[in-house]
């Protein structure tokens, strides 16, 4: 059964179960008994990484989320003028700060109806409900507990289908942040064609990329000098710690990041600086790590515009519109199904 949450203009469903926590222990099997050590991205985001990523988004290095947000307030107008959309459905909403602008562009347009967040962070989606319904009178909420990997098939229908009069507003699925960089390129054509299946012939998919630039620039955008990144990356080490019984000792291993210039890529690392052995109790598991031995934590692509439009291309999905910030650090695409 999912379990229902409403109020007023406010439907929060829930998809989340036992199965998730499976997930990461499922994760933490394949990726610490690999030969090169790997744990996947998402594992980052429990309460104190989520707040570790929000002081990210204001460190001075950390440049994507203000060029996507200059993005956004410059172009959210036109967007919606250009799609017609009065639905927003969004995959990994987070705080929702990027969405409000897009809803206000579509509330002044009269054309806004509905907002679909979709996140894995349910207390994230109550607060976010409650303050847009408060800051649009004409708005409905339903959020969606999930993880966009495994419950697109959850998002509901668009609305106004089957009203008798037919109409239903256009939608954007917006993929933002620069997300869709976190996914190796195989899985990311693979989560853009399951997206892509979401689209009716009116509906667009809004999609930041961050993109290549000086590798100087995108270093110190994962490598911060107050050490904030550094802390985030160790966090994926205390969640396993607590999550599944595990005695990482987060300090003994060291941050990296590094762009690496042939897969245009940033990655992160967690370095043990001396050989160590660590047991995660709940899987009765038992790793060692080399002196020097390095656990990739994280990918982060960077885009150019041939890149998207490739991946568009093999995903089914054609480009629409591109834009970006005056200095091109960041990209918005709109793209429909080819
Ligand atoms: C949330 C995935 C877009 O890749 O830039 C920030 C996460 N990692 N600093 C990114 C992140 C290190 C971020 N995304």
């Amino acid at each position: 059964m999912t379990p229902v949450t409403r109020t007023g203009d406010i439907r929060i469903e829930s998809f989340l179960s036992d199965t998730d926590e499976r997930s990461l222990a499922n994760d933490v099997l394949d990726g610490l008994t690999r030969p090169f050590k790997e744990i996947p991205p998402k594992h980052f985001y429990d309460a104190r990484g989520s707040e570790l990523f929000e002081r990210i988004c204001e460190l001075p290095e950390y440049y994507p989320t203000r060029a996507e947000r200059a993005i956004l307030l410059a172009r959210a107008d036109s967007i919606v003028r250009r799609t017609g959309a009065g639905e927003l459905v969004e995959l990994g909403s987070g705080s929702a700060e990027k969405a409000r602008i897009l809803l206000g562009a579509m509330s002044r347009a009269g054309t806004l109806r509905r907002y679909v967040p979709l996140d894995v962070s349910e207390s994230a989606l109550e607060a976010a409900a409650q303050e847009l319904v408060e800051e649009f009178d004409e708005l409905e909420v339903h959020g969606v507990v999930g993880d966009f990997e495994r419950h697109l098939g959850h998002v509901p229908a668009p609305d106004g289908v089957g009203r008798v009069d037919g109409v239903g507003g256009a939608r954007i699925i917006a993929l933002l942040g620069g997300t869709i960089g976190n996914f190796l390129p195989g899985t990311r054509r693979r989560l853009l064609r399951e997206i892509g299946r979401l689209l009716g012939p009116r509906d667009r998919l809004l999609l930041g990329t961050d993109l290549v630039k000086n590798p100087a620039v995108i270093e110190a955008a994962y490598d911060d000098a107050e050490g904030v990144t550094a802390e985030f990356n160790r966090n994926v080490l205390h969640v396993i710690n607590r999550e599944l019984g595990a005695d990482f000792s987060p300090e003994a291993f060291e941050h990296i990041a590094f762009f690496d210039r042939r897969h245009e890529w940033i990655e992160m690392r967690l370095r043990s600086q001396r050989p160590c052995t660590v047991l995660v109790g709940d899987l009765g598991l038992r790793v060692d790590f080399a002196a020097g031995e390095e656990l990739r934590t994280e990918i982060s692509a960077k885009f150019t515009r041939p890149r998207v439009e490739e991946d568009f291309h093999a995903a089914g999905l054609e480009l629409d519109t591109w834009y970006t910030d005056p200095d091109e650090l960041f990209a918005l695409s709109l793209a429909a199904r080819a």
